[in-house]
């Protein structure tokens, strides 16, 4: 067996501080909130949370702006109130992983503001700068909010790096400077006890120093940036340093955020020995319902590619890396309105299947707030109600350049945009849910009054407390942390059949995928195994698989 260690056997919740719970009636999440919904988590049983990032910002995109890296966001408290939520989750044996986000600041970060100054500031190696080519941006590179990825800055005559937004300009890792400035951050953290990380974009941090212009299509605006920043020349080269020089000094759990990466790229980042990091998110199986638009469109992720993705990772990274779980996040819409059914009828078994299908595979399941709670999409009327630099921005290209119609955009934003994920989190049915006594910063998803954690907690049927069951499972199966996974019925349109086993003990889960009664035989070697998951009270019948039924058949 492979080795053992606390991470492998961890279940991670997400926090996004913003959306979590308000204590001074702001309608602003923050620190005093989450510490008051500690005894909540540990209830659910997860290990670990993850914070969204909870530094001083702008809020340019949601602290993902960083202006101090050692200050905590007014909005959401002060230093004081961290110290006492890291105490009292430490306290509850609850760890916390912080949001690094290195791989740009906030253009009101110090660094920037000396930087954009002058040629010779000490600081201007901070960033990345070019000169103008053609009278225009150095290359044709898009940033990933809309327009291009350069932004003129008048005091030099030159362009500056954004690969987000033009509030999010690029640090340059190249500097070696820069590069022991935001180690010895990492240190200063450690130092005060957090328990790990969460690296924001982390394969993007070294660039193709030559700057290319990407390829172009006829009919499209701009290049494709990806080849030059996604997995560039000198990344490993960085995290092995900055894990040499601070995180193997420390017992941490460090994750990757890596869009663009293959499993080969995987198995270098969160190789069993290749001193990087633990594990990375891959988004594989988010871009499945991609279209022409990219992330807009109205495509449903295909089931069939889906077993194959999440399967090719579960084989390949099998014995030398780590793989971590996840349907949901900040950054991604409800998977119950994504890829299950959030109808009356099926939200709930919808989402314990979608549970059952994530948690029982092999990797450190991360679970998103309010995913526990099967929360879904909101369906907002007006561009008006939404929030997010991605959104706003989008709209605007999008309609400028005639590339979508405004009741198009608002079909896609209302399927796939990034604030569905961030209404506030829904505790109980008295008004915004509980979330604040104030006006909520972003509108309530009215369904509150039948989804929110009151009435599921005490409800043994509910979602949450599946989820309980759930993490429950993982905590006490050795299997179902270090076990193999194998794929059955790999071309079955609508069952998601596999395997989990390690020395004599086998698991056999089978979900469906569908509103569809389907018959199915149990492989007859399961026939006498024990139920240990059911989304259904009772299974009566070994050949039949009913909507959206989650079963897990345990054979020692
Ligand atoms: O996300 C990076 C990233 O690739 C996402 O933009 C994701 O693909 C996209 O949101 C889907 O539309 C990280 C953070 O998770 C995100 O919240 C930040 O906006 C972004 O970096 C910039 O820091
Ligand atoms: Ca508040």
């Amino acid at each position: 067996m492979e080795e053992k260690k606390w991470w492998k056997e961890s279940v991670v919740y997400q926090i996004y501080p913003r959306s979590f719970m308000d204590s001074n009636g702001d309608g602003i999440g923050d620190l005093n909130g989450i510490t008051s919904k500690l005894d909540y988590l540990k209830d659910l049983g997860v290990d670990v949370i993850w914070i969204s990032p909870i530094y001083e910002s702008p809020n340019d995109d949601n602290g993902y702006d960083i202006s101090n890296y050692k200050a905590i966001m007014k909005e959401f408290g002060s230093m004081e109130d961290f110290d006492r939520l890291l105490s009292e989750a430490h306290k509850r044996n609850l760890k916390i992983v912080m949001d690094l986000v290195f791989n740009h600041s906030s253009d009101e970060h110090p660094w920037f503001v000396e930087s954009k100054k002058s040629l010779d500031n000490p600081y201007r190696d901070y960033y990345v700068w070019k000169p103008a080519k053609d009278g225009e941006e150095p290359n044709n590179w898009r940033s990933w909010f809309s327009g291009p990825a350069w932004e003129y800055s008048k005091e030099t005559d030159m362009y500056y790096l954004h690969i987000f937004s033009k509030k999010q300009p690029d640090l340059n890792w190249e500097n070696d400077k820069v590069r022991e400035e935001l180690y010895s951050i990492i240190d200063w953290w450690c130092k005060k006890g957090v328990d790990g990380f969460r690296m924001d974009v982390i394969n993007f941090i070294s660039k193709v120093q030559s700057y290319p212009d990407g390829q172009k299509e006829d009919d499209q605006l701009y290049g494709d940036k990806i080849p030059y920043i996604a997995n560039g020349p000198r990344v490993h080269e960085f995290l092995q340093e900055m894990n040499k020089q601070v995180l193997s000094k420390y017992d941490l759990i460090t994750v990757g955020e890596t869009t663009h990466v293959t499993t080969e790229d995987a198995k270098q980042y969160a190789g069993f020995d290749t001193h990087e990091l633990n594990m990375v998110f891959q988004f594989e199986h988010m871009t499945l319902d991609y279209g022409k638009l990219g992330k807009w469109s109205t495509n449903r992720i295909p089931f069939i590619p889906l077993k194959k993705i999440l399967s090719k990772w579960q084989y390949e990274l099998e014995g030398k890396a780590w793989n971590s779980l996840y349907w949901e996040n900040h950054d991604q819409p409800r998977i119950v309105s994504r890829l299950g059914n959030d109808s009356m009828e099926y939200r709930d078994l919808s989402a314990k299947m979608l549970g059952t299908c994530l948690l029982m595979m092999k990797g450190t399941p991360y679970i998103y707030q309010g995913q526990e709670l099967g929360m879904t999409n909101i369906e907002f009327q007006s561009i008006e109600d939404f929030r997010d630099v991605e959104i706003l921005n989008a709209y605007d290209e999008f309609l400028d350049n005639k590339l979508a119609t405004a009741e198009e955009m608002m079909q896609y934003f209302n399927l796939k945009g990034r604030d569905n994920a961030r209404t506030p989190m829904q505790w109980d049915e008295s008004e915004h849910a509980g979330f604040t006594k104030g006006t909520p910063w972003i509108q309530v998803n009215p369904n509150y009054t039948y989804v929110n954690a009151k009435s599921q907690i005490k409800d043994s049927n509910s979602i949450y407390s599946y989820y309980k069951e759930l993490i429950r499972f993982r905590k006490e199966m050795e299997v179902l942390v270090y076990g193999t996974y194998n794929l059955l019925e790999e071309n079955d349109e609508n069952l998601y059949v596999y395997t989990r086993t390690l020395g004599n003990t086998t698991l056999l889960v089978i979900c469906n995928f569908t509103d569809k009664e389907l018959s199915y035989a149990i492989p007859r070697e399961y026939e006498q195994a024990k139920i240990i998951i059911n989304n259904y009270p009772h299974r009566t019948n070994n050949s039949i698989i009913r909507p959206y039924e989650a079963v897990v058949y345990c054979k020692e």
